[in-house]
């Protein structure tokens, strides 16, 4: 049987492109600044996001909580969505290694929070205060379904927290598919906001990296933080030239994972039982509700004994990716399989 893995975009294997230029990189010492493919890879990365430098690191974990410690001081506060990755998936790292307090807002289903709850949210110079410092965006947004947000909604957003004099981050992990979504550059997405980090090991298929992007200063700072971290990877050429690769060949290729993601939420839509959102469907992220029978984890496991694989996300949510490893004869076939176990549980 062959196993449908719509668990995350973050399974995709390198292309063999990539593993010949991985194979014949060009290597130095990155601690120096000697790997001329990583240097490479970053110029590539500033370039096409829009900013003065790019830092390449190991993770979009790693990116978001080096942004953290390099706009902020420990006692900081940092606003971020209550649906945000950086508050739901990464450790709490922003709190245990960055020293800052983590408050969320609301997020919308369409991944925006509401400009008068962030001014709320934002601290007046009191005392007794810990001082806002930091407003995280994410864009596409994972829990909300790979939600878009549109270039107004972030510039507005951005603006409105620069008047109160806080920096801006974008957990961009998928920018590039919000920007295909858009069918507009990723820099033009990326222009207002301070910092940016996207992950090349996603939907791009890359095996390893993200890159963190903004001004020649803030990414001097941050290439501290990633060695103390830890992060200094010397001969990182062997992996940047895979992310090289992602960045030239892969991008415009996203949009085939948004009409398999279409197929899929129309297909589950058509299953009795199972509720699909699919008109809120803007990426490769497909939203869906198990069968009132069965709690979301169990669904799960009973589709994953089929050869379906997908995530849990809570109650009866589940969360489907495409991504280049899933064609559309594999959406239809996994389509196959759950409605069968749906009629299955009765
Ligand atoms: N997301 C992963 C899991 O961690 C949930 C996934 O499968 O979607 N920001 C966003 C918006 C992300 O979706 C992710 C990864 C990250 C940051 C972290 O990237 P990595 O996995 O490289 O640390």
């Amino acid at each position: 049987m062959k196993i449908i893995d719509l668990r995350s975009d973050t399974i995709t294997l390198p292309t063999e492109e990539m593993r010949q230029a991985m194979y014949e990189a060009e290597l130095g010492d990155d601690v120096y600044g000697e790997d001329p493919t990583v240097n490479r890879l970053e110029e590539l990365a500033a370039h096409m996001i829009g900013k003065e430098a790019a830092l390449f690191t190991s993770s979009g974990t790693m990116a978001n909580l080096i942004a953290v410690l390099t706009h902020t001081r420990p006692g900081d506060e940092i606003l971020v969505g209550s649906e945000a990755h950086m508050f739901w998936y990464e450790v709490g790292g922003a709190s245990a290694l960055g020293g800052v307090v983590m408050r969320t807002v609301p997020n919308d289903q369409d991944g925006r929070m509401d400009p008068d709850a962030i001014e709320q949210a934002i601290r007046l110079k009191n005392i007794h205060f810990p001082q806002t410092t930091l407003l995280c965006l994410e864009n596409t947004h994972n829990r909300c379904g790979g939600a878009v947000l549109t270039l107004e909604y972030t510039s507005a957003i951005t603006q409105l927290a620069h008047q109160y004099g806080l920096k801006v981050h974008l957990d961009g992990a998928r920018i590039f598919n919000a920007a295909v979504a858009l069918d507009i550059p990723a820099s033009e997405l990326a222009r207002s906001v301070d910092s940016i980090c996207f992950c090349v090991s996603k939907g791009l298929s890359a095996p390893v990296g993200s890159l963190l992007c903004g001004s020649q200063e803030f990414v001097e700072k941050a290439r501290k933080w990633r060695k103390m971290m830890g992060g200094g990877m010397r001969q990182a050429g062997v992996i940047a030239a895979a992310g090289i690769v992602a960045l030239q060949k892969m991008v415009s290729r996203l949009v085939d994972d948004h009409t398999t993601a279409q197929r899929l939420a129309y297909g589950l839509a058509r299953i009795p039982g199972i509720s699909v959102y699919q008109e809120r469907v803007q990426t490769n992220i497909v939203m869906f509700e198990s069968p009132t029978t069965i709690p979301g984890t169990e669904f799960t496991q009973r589709m994953d004994t089929r050869g379906v694989k997908c995530g849990s996300r809570g109650g009866r949510r589940v969360r489907a990716v495409t991504h280049r490893m899933v064609s559309d004869t594999d959406v239809d076939e996994a389509l196959g399989r759950i409605d069968l176990l749906v009629k299955e549980l009765g």
